[in-house]
């Protein structure tokens, strides 16, 4: 599992027993603090990943290399963020058939994210990427994680807490207020 960018070449091959089941890529740097809630998620779930830097206009052939070789260094998932003309995860999905989420970002430069967002989501048929929300690298996280789990158990059953732990945290809240003297009747 790396955690340091920029990582090395997605040639490299990591150790049997730790080899990242989900890819998680990014544009830029700037993209980092958005992005590092799904590094974050998939490291509490237990799940492998490996991030890193691919920018489809800026290191192009890095993008082709890193797409070619993902299924056979052992990525199941990869999730790619960018912010602007975001055409890293449709370009990925384009060289992989490994299912590909994307993650538009409110980058400095984007036009309020609306254009990354219609980047990815408005693929051709034949070449989807999975988007989810603004910024959403959290919902990248669970959904590569629901991925993985239609085969193993163990995550599923990571799931049935997490979603427990969703519930818990909004009845406490309920509750808390309540004392406050909010009254929901
Ligand atoms: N980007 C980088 N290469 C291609 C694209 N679309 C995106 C990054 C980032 C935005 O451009 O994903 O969200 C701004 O990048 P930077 O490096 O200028 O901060």
């Amino acid at each position: 599992m790396s955690t340091t960018l920029p990582a090395s070449s997605a040639a490299d091959t990591p150790a049997p027993n730790d080899t990242p089941l989900v890819g998680i890529i990014m544009g830029s740097q700037s993209d980092l603090k958005t992005m590092s809630a799904a590094a974050e998620l998939l490291r509490q779930f237990g799940v492998t990943y490996e991030i890193t830097l691919v920018s489809a206009h800026r290191t192009p052939h890095r993008l082709v290399e890193y797409a070619e070789t993902a299924r056979k260094r052992g990525l199941r998932v990869i999730i790619a963020g960018g912010g602007g003309a975001a055409h890293l995860p449709g370009m990925v999905a384009s060289f992989t058939t490994l299912p590909v989420i994307g993650v538009p970002i409110n980058s400095v430069t984007s036009i309020h994210g609306l254009d990354s967002i219609l980047s990815m989501l408005q693929m051709p048929a034949g070449v989807p990427v999975a988007t989810v929300a603004l910024d959403g690298a959290a919902n990248a996280a669970v959904l590569a994680t629901q991925m993985l789990a239609l085969t193993n158990a163990r995550l599923a059953d990571v799931l049935e807490k997490y979603r427990t732990s969703l519930k818990d945290k909004v009845m406490r809240t309920i509750e808390e207020l309540r004392k406050g003297g909010f009254s929901d009747d």
